[in-house]
């Protein structure tokens, strides 16, 4: 029964693997980044920033990112645009961001090609296996730490790591505001978080409780009417 009622609850049979849910924002830190929990390869990310918002400046939307596991690091690829191998898509100029799961950057890059918006990363040598962040920001909003930027982009086609005046400490913060729209993340060598199911949660365990009163409830009803039922 538990297992019926999580698949009831899983998401999509089509599109990508996983999409930001509609006014559910993807947060802009690995506090309030969304974790792609589940089981089996992520190829794709959906979702869009969308920039200022009406209701508070404080839900405004102009970063998303995202921590699942990089699970084959030598061919961890992220895209935001169409090639051979991979179908990423923005309808904006994108830049791309990884970070560890605390928050410290690792890899960024604004454009793949000299002729292309769209950003590609791999991931840095030698990492190993584990749960990372990919953050996505439109062109030129960048990623601070307390102590200045985190990256230092000497080029827009350049795949840079945290060599920045604040690369040797977590993000803080982004800006200025940049470009905005929808995007779909290809990846490859990346998985869902396991999450492990074999016990079950305590909501869970509240529904089991509610089906077993249920059926009990149902039982004395069946037997009131089955003793009635002579005196009718
Ligand atoms: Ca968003
Ligand atoms: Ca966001
Ligand atoms: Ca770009
Ligand atoms: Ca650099």
């Amino acid at each position: 029964m538990i297992a019926a009622l999580l698949c009831a609850a899983s998401p999509l049979a089509a599109g990508p693997d996983w999409v930001e849910p509609p006014g559910v924002d993807a947060g802009s830190v690995p506090g309030s980044a969304q974790s792609i929990t589940g089981s089996g390869s992520l190829s794709s990310i959906g979702g869009e920033l969308t920039a200022v918002s009406t209701a508070s400046a404080g839900a405004d939307d102009f970063e998303d990112m995202y921590c699942f596991q990089i699970v084959d690091p030598a061919n961890f690829r992220a895209v935001t645009f169409p090639d051979s191998t991979f179908t990423g898509s923005a309808n904006f100029d994108t830049q791309l961001w990884l970070f560890d799961r605390n928050g410290f950057g690792l890899l960024a890059n604004d454009n793949a090609g000299p002729k292309e918006q769209g950003s590609g990363l791999p991931a840095p040598a030698g990492i190993a296996p584990g749960v990372y962040c990919l953050a996505i920001s439109g062109f030129d909003n960048d990623p601070r730490s307390d102590g200045g930027p985190i990256f230092n982009q000497e080029s827009r086609e350049e795949v840079t790591g945290p060599d920045g005046k604040g690369g040797q400490d977590p993000i803080v913060a982004w800006g200025p505001p940049g470009d905005a729209g929808q995007y779909v993340i290809a990846l490859t060598g990346a998985a869902f978080i396991e999450v492990d199911d074999s016990v079950p949660t305590l909501s869970e365990w509240g529904m089991v409780a509610l089906a077993g009163l249920l059926l009990a409830a149902g039982a004395t009803i069946m037997r009131r009417r089955r003793v009635q039922r002579p005196a009718q």
